[in-house]
């Protein structure tokens, strides 16, 4: 037993330099969980509330003083004592306390940064790194890296609709060679931009972010980079993409503003078609927006035995709307966000039932993130055998990739890549 002692939490800047939570919390054994909240900037809107100041004064309004008050005067004086090993005892505590079905009161924030905080002090008492303690002895899998290196959507302020150019670098024997891989696709990726004349800088997740013809233009790009860099596109390295397509939809007419029309689903759809028809993409994340279940549903019964599907806007970590997914047959992926449910033991019912139903995982960054790896220990423990965590650039998100280099070296001849197994398409090239 470890008592929980104290919870206290501070403000600190995202990578965005926006407010978010630090949380700490120690256990009468002398441990003490450190854990940093992300946010993102295409949310959801069936994501659990991120709790903010609206106080103008400061920060525009996105100060969470309020967040940080709720964890020290309700969260820690209700926790103190419990038992910090019993993560499920305490999440439930969290979710009761807080009373709402979308966690607006506490703020999924606060509750977020609490949950994660006291998995990593249980860890500390433990004895064990993070992704062991979660995942025990079968937590052995290090994921493909899915790494976004073109950025469009509300990442970037380019002309681009598509959010995410991801490379899937999984035609190789282990991770540090994947991620040695997709850092030679992102600076091969630069020196094309520069040749062709367009602009090296990047958007918020660290991909270049040009002004571009299409948005296919950008795969073209992409699959000149892999072959400039000395590797075989589909074969060695496939295409994933985040449409994130909530963003341009209308719902007052239904349809999607896409390259400066308004387009139907069923032009989207063909649209989808013919991208993977033409590339190696391997993936395709929310080309639907969060409440266009007819067209979800037509697109996983025409491409869901050939690609990946991932849900993120719809699904959005939440147990009750992935089942609703699985029942519907409705994609065939779940992203991995805890900060879009708000505990840690409901991030871990979404994968175990995604898992129960054949669907993969996909664990994922936010557009706002800290130096936090939480996420990268959580991919391993799971075997999610997918991570997303932007570019091979910019602090917040090589962290992701360094903390996976650790564990695969803590993990040594245990460890294994997921590789190509991780993408149902890959094994196609
Ligand atoms: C996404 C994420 C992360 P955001 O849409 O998948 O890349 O973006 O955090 O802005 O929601
Ligand atoms: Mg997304």
């Amino acid at each position: 037993m470890a008592a929980i002692e104290r919870i206290n939490a501070r403000q600190i800047l995202d990578s965005r330099g926006k407010p978010t939570l630090e949380v700490s919390l120690e256990t009468d054994d002398g441990a003490e969980g450190v854990a940093c909240v992300p946010s993102g900037a295409s949310t959801g809107i069936y994501e659990a509330v991120e709790k903010r100041d609206g106080d103008s004064k400061h920060f525009n309004g996105k100060g969470v003083l309020g967040a940080i008050k709720a964890v020290r005067e309700v969260i820690s004086p209700a926790l103190a004592g419990l038992d910090s090993i019993d993560q499920r005892g305490i999440d439930e505590r969290l979710v009761e306390l807080d009373g709402t079905k979308n966690k607006s009161k506490l703020g999924a924030n606060a509750m977020l940064g609490v949950s994660m905080a006291n998995l990593r002090a249980a860890a500390q008492s433990a004895d064990l790194a993070l992704f062991r303690y979660i995942g025990g002895v079968n937590g052995y899998i290090l994921p493909v890296p899915c790494m976004n290196i073109l950025n469009g959507g509300a990442h970037a302020d380019n002309n681009v609709d598509i959010q995410e150019f991801m490379i899937a670098p999984y035609g190789f024997d282990s991770f540090h060679e994947a991620l040695e891989a997709g850092c030679a696709v992102y600076s091969s990726l630069k020196s094309i931009l520069k040749e062709e004349g367009l602009p090296s800088s990047v958007g918020d997740e660290g991909g270049f972010a040009p002004n571009l013809e299409s948005n296919a233009t950008a795969i073209d790009l992409i699959l000149k980079a892999i072959r400039s860099a000395g590797f075989d596109p589909g074969k060695e390295i496939g295409i994933g993409i985040d449409a994130a397509s909530s963003e341009f939809y209308d719902s007052e007419s239904g349809e999607y503003r896409f390259e400066g029309s308004m387009r139907s689903r069923g032009w989207m759809l063909d649209y989808w078609q013919r991208l993977v028809e033409a590339y190696p993409v391997v993936s395709i994340e929310d080309p639907f927006a969060q409440d266009d279940w007819d067209a979800w549903i037509e697109m996983e019964g025409k491409m869901g035995g050939k690609i990946q599907i991932v849900g993120d806007d719809l699904l959005t970590t939440n147990p009750s709307r992935l089942s609703k997914a699985i029942s519907l047959k409705a994609c065939n992926a779940l992203l991995v966000k805890p900060n879009q449910i708000g505990t840690v033991s409901e991030t871990l019912d979404a994968m175990l039932m995604a898992l129960r139903h054949g669907f993969s995982t996909m664990v994922s960054h936010r557009s706002g993130e800290t130096m936090d790896t939480f996420i990268s220990d959580l991919a391993v423990a799971r075997n999610a055998c997918q991570i997303k965590a932007g570019a091979p650039a910019r602090g917040e998100r090589v962290a992701k990739y360094n903390r996976l280099l650790k564990i695969e070296m803590m993990l040594g001849e245990s460890g294994k890549y997921a590789g190509k197994s991780a993408f149902k398409r890959a094994s196609e090239f």
